[in-house]
């Protein structure tokens, strides 16, 4: 049997007529198919094919992660009828269109970093079948031999495409994903999804973010790649068609940035001024936090707290889970378990606990549920196509999905979820389901139900965003002048500027740990900073080395959070015994005396744009397996497999350092073999960087109030550098914020210190 992937019937190809837009940008016509090419300052170009009238289906996506309001450079069109090209330059970029076959290619300087094969942008103008990866669907057809992974199943769609050839090496992105780091060679389909197996072979997972990272295409520098379609998208990246990149996505049209920089940083940097600054968490959210599904009464939640504190192990928050609700009804609390939540909020908040509750998206349908009949009044909900409320099968048992992506429905929630907060002052939301989960049906039955917008499957993978979106919104009206953390399991890019992440349900594996490091550095690299794994892993008890390293891994990861499955042993850090526990502990404690480096480096990432977390690159830029940059001066190998004993490092140039020890230099620029045993993992600092180091306490606050003192990892030229933040810790606009620029300078031990 032979299997066919479908090739597209209309190509971006002979160019009828171009002219300049009215807002600078310009706007070329091919097959009745719109291009509309615009340049973003401090990003890069932005590609929009709108193929309405040849499609059917919503002619522009109502809403996108990215910000919309970016200034726009203006274009100046150069045509020249001889050698049928039009150039398009803004600044010193160029967009070089070919009129008869509509291949693009961007260069800068005359060098060209970017470019398609013929025409990257196509459509399915007629419906297509859907072939789908075998082992990804829950239905498998496996009688039916195939000399491929491929199978034509299920549906039928308009689809567009946007293809060009992967330029050599690595392949970054697609963050959110399980799989390998490096995504050359293989297949994704981004369809937000509520699965919590992660791993490789079905890799659907909570967010979709469909964005890649390579090389230029001259070899050169690092170009960034957003195909922004909130729709179902297919992301080939070499699995049916070899070096190739591939975005087909299941609706009409298509909006696609290429981003180019000499640095990955740099790229980065461009993803933030597109998507947005990162939300601040408060400085309580940068110590350790602790979850489990669930502590199942108020009288549990003390008992942890307080153990915490007896044990001496710095935690900052408490998770309520679940079981915290009356029945699952979202903003309700057990009468029985956890009637005197009033207090109980009090006592852990006077403990130094910041409590979050979670909060799901699914509402119970039950006329007795305030909440539900609430939204019910205002039509807020998601509908079906005989526009009854679209319900699910949840937690609540039979539940109604607000609409949030209707902006009059987010203002709905967020007034709902104020009168919560005023009632039980939560520190913090966290946000879980919101893919969203459907226990009948799933997605395909999900991506069935229709919004005030539109029918949602045509920006079925915005719903977790928009909801976070809500949340935010909800806590600010709450707090104006407060920080407080929005956690969120499902999301698009931009999802950042309203919530952090957590990347869900993993196991208590050695390969969940590999994955953690690649999923945080993954976000980090397209804007996301602030991301992390449960530790030591959601499901399966772990041994005793396994939870070691992930604990150790965890310290090093923007978000560090405990958490468990209902049916898994204790996970709290105190659950462990003898040397595993206290090595357990030792690793918290090292985090505590780095809070002063986290607050400070995320305060500068989230403003500047630079990559919190980064891979280490080799020689060749291929990314050192489990190594990441911290804060772009640490580099932190993780360890992830049991009885390691060396693990092979590759120190980028210059002189480095062990952590906490500056007596003894080692020279980048090559492997290093670093023997490794179960006390700490190897974490190396940059010379030229000067460390502020803490005493740790309790919590967060308290120990950036407590005394600190300065590390001094000097460069070959004898000199230092750091950055120290300071605020109140959880204002929105606090007055008495300081930044301040720490250097020494060769042969001096004196810490100077500059305002800027
Ligand atoms: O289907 O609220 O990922 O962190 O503890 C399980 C219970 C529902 C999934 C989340 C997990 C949370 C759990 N939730």
């Amino acid at each position: 049997m032979s299997v066919s992937y479908p090739e597209p019937s209309l190509f971006f190809g002979i160019i009828s007529s171009f002219k300049n837009s009215p807002d600078g940008g310009v706007v070329l016509n091919s097959q009745g198919v719109d291009l509309e090419i615009e340049h973003l300052a401090g990003v890069g170009w932005s590609l929009e094919a709108r193929y309405d009238r040849c499609h059917t289906g919503v002619s522009r996506q109502p809403f996108t992660g990215a910000q919309t309001t970016l200034a726009r450079t203006s274009c100046s069109i150069e045509h020249d009828p001889h050698s049928k090209l039009l150039m398009v330059h803004a600044g010193g970029d160029a967009l070089t269109i070919h009129l008869e076959t509509g291949a693009i290619s961007a260069a800068r300087g005359g060098r060209v970093y970017w470019r398609s094969e013929g025409s990257p942008f196509a459509a399915h103008v007629a419906p297509v079948k859907i072939l789908e990866d075998i082992q990804s669907i829950e239905q498998t057809h496996w009688d039916e031999p195939t000399p491929y992974r491929l199978v034509p199943t299920h549906f039928e769609t308009h689809m567009t495409r946007f293809r060009y050839p992967a330029p050599r090496g690595a392949i970054f992105g697609l963050p959110g994903q399980c799989g390998e780091f490096n995504r050359r060679g293989y297949r994704y389909d981004l369809f937000n999804n509520d699965q919590p197996w992660h791993i490789p072979s079905r890799p659907q997972m909570y967010q979709a973010w469909p964005i890649v990272i390579h090389e230029g295409s001259n070899g050169e520098g690092w170009v960034g790649v957003f195909h922004d379609n909130p729709a179902r998208t297919f992301v080939d990246l070499g699995d049916f068609y070899r070096d190739t990149v591939l975005f087909e996505s299941i609706t009409n049209n298509t909006r696609v940035y290429i981003v180019a920089d000499e640095n990955l940083g740099g790229v980065t940097q461009r993803f933030v001024t597109l998507l947005g600054t990162p939300v601040f968490p408060p400085s309580w959210a940068f110590g350790y936090q602790q979850c489990r599904y669930s502590y199942m009464s108020s009288d549990e939640i003390r008992a942890v707290t307080a153990r915490l504190r007896s044990e001496k192990i710095p935690c900052d928050s408490i998770y309520f889970d679940i079981d915290y609700m009356d029945g699952y009804r979202v903003f309700t609390r057990n009468p029985e378990t956890f009637g005197d939540l009033t207090e109980c909020l009090r006592d852990v908040k006077e403990n130094g606990f910041e409590p979050v509750c979670i909060i799901d998206p699914g509402v119970k349908v039950d006329p007795k549920n305030e909440t539900y009949t609430a939204l019910l009044k205002k039509d807020a909900y998601l509908k079906d196509s005989e526009n009854n409320t679209f319900e699910i099968l949840c937690w609540p048992g039979k539940a109604a999905l607000p609409d949030f992506f209707s902006e009059r429905v987010r203002a709905q929630w967020s007034s709902i979820q104020k009168q919560w907060l005023k009632t039980y002052p939560f520190s913090g939301v966290w946000n879980d389901m919101n893919e969203p989960s459907n226990f009948d049906g799933g997605r395909e039955k999900t991506a069935t139900a229709v919004s005030e917008l539109g029918p949602i499957r045509d920006f079925y993978n915005l719903y977790g965003y928009s909801m976070a979106a809500a949340s935010a919104q909800g806590w600010t009206e709450t707090h104006p002048e407060k920080r407080g953390v929005i956690i969120t399991r499902s999301g698009y890019p931009g999802v950042q500027r309203h919530a952090v992440v957590w990347h869900g349900d993993n196991s208590a594996w050695w390969e969940h740990l590999r994955l953690a490091i690649d999923t945080a550095v993954s976000y980090a690299l397209c804007g996301c900073f602030y991301t992390g794994p449960d530790i030591p892993g959601f499901f399966n008890n772990p041994s005793d080395d396994m939870a070691t390293r992930a604990f150790q891994l965890g310290a090093f990861l923007p978000l560090f959070r405990g958490h468990a499955y209902k049916l898994t042993s204790s996970k709290e850090p105190y659950a462990y015994p003898g040397d595993t526990g206290r090595r357990i502990k030792e690793a918290i404690a090292l985090r505590y005396s780095l809070v002063r480096e986290w607050y400070s480096s995320y305060e500068r990432s989230r403003r500047t744009g630079a990559p919190l977390l980064e891979p280490v690159l080799d020689g060749d830029k291929n990314p050192v397996r489990d190594c990441f940059m911290l804060f772009g001066k640490l580099l932190v190998a993780g360890v992830t497999t049991r009885d390691e004993r060396a693990r092979a490092i590759w120190l980028p140039e210059g002189v480095w350092y062990r952590l906490g020890d500056t007596s003894e230099t080692l020279q980048g620029g090559q492997w290093i073999l670093e023997p490794v045993t179960l006390e700490h993992l190897p974490v190396f600092v940059r010379g030229g960087t000067i460390l502020t180091r803490n005493t740790p306490q309790k919590n967060t606050p308290e120990t950036l109030a407590a005394e600190e003192h300065f590390e001094i990892y000097r460069d070959a030229s004898g000199a230092a550098a750091g950055y120290w933040y300071g605020d109140d810790g959880v204002s929105t606009t606090d007055s008495r914020a300081q930044r301040i620029a720490l250097s020494v300078t060769r042969g001096s031990e004196v810490v100077e210190k500059r305002s800027i």
